[in-house]
């Protein structure tokens, strides 16, 4: 007899990608990207309609809820401005003591954290490394390789993202490229 108390998932993540009716994607093109490089006469004279990442996530409670849990995939592709490599807008959550995991699926990135003290530091992502990011700590990605970097991220439903403070004052160090390396300067 069918058990009626089983069911299927109605979401798959298959390893690179979430499938299901309650995927919401959202997309940053360069342009959307503009004051977060360095070098900013080199932005300015790229294609700024190209597409720098999107995101599909699933919000499974209400934005702001408490005790949720959201999930999200990050497609950020591989380019520079300079010798800065491309890289999410990073933020601190809105409720800046909740946490976040990233794990890195597909491509070769860094990680790069902030405290409120402004000390940076960063961490590599490749396909498997798991990164617990602590509250408290501002987060950005870099895409360092040359190709696309596809990493998952799940964070509380009452994080809400602070993106004011990193535009205004930035990471305190940028990754760029020296001598065909990522380095933090
Ligand atoms: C991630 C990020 C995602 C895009 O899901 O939101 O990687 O980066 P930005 O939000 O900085 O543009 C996350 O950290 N959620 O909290
Ligand atoms: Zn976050």
């Amino acid at each position: 007899m069918e058990d009626k108390k089983i069911y299927l998932p109605e979401l798959i993540f298959n390893g690179k990608e979430l499938i299901g009716d309650h995927v919401e994607k959202s997309t940053r093109k360069l342009g959307d990207l503009r004051g977060i490089f360095e070098n900013g006469t080199a932005f300015e004279s790229m294609n700024l309609e190209q597409i720098a990442y999107h995101v599909s996530c699933t919000f499974p409670v209400q934005e702001g809820t408490s005790g949720g849990l959201f999930m999200g995939i990050t497609y950020l592709m591989p380019g520079k401005v300079g010798d800065e490599y491309f890289m999410t807008k990073g933020h601190f959550h809105s409720n800046i003591d909740r946490a976040e995991f990233y794990w890195g699926v597909e491509g070769e990135g860094m990680l790069i954290l902030m405290n409120e003290a402004r000390e940076v530091w960063a961490e590599r992502m490749y396909p498997g490394s798991l990164h617990y990011i602590p509250g408290g700590i501002a987060h950005r990605v870099a895409n360092v390789g040359n190709s696309m970097l596809i990493f998952a991220a799940s964070w509380p439903s009452d994080a809400g993202h602070n993106y004011e403070t990193i535009a205004k004052h930035g990471f305190a160090r940028r990754l760029k490229e020296v001598n065909g390396k990522p380095k933090l300067v």
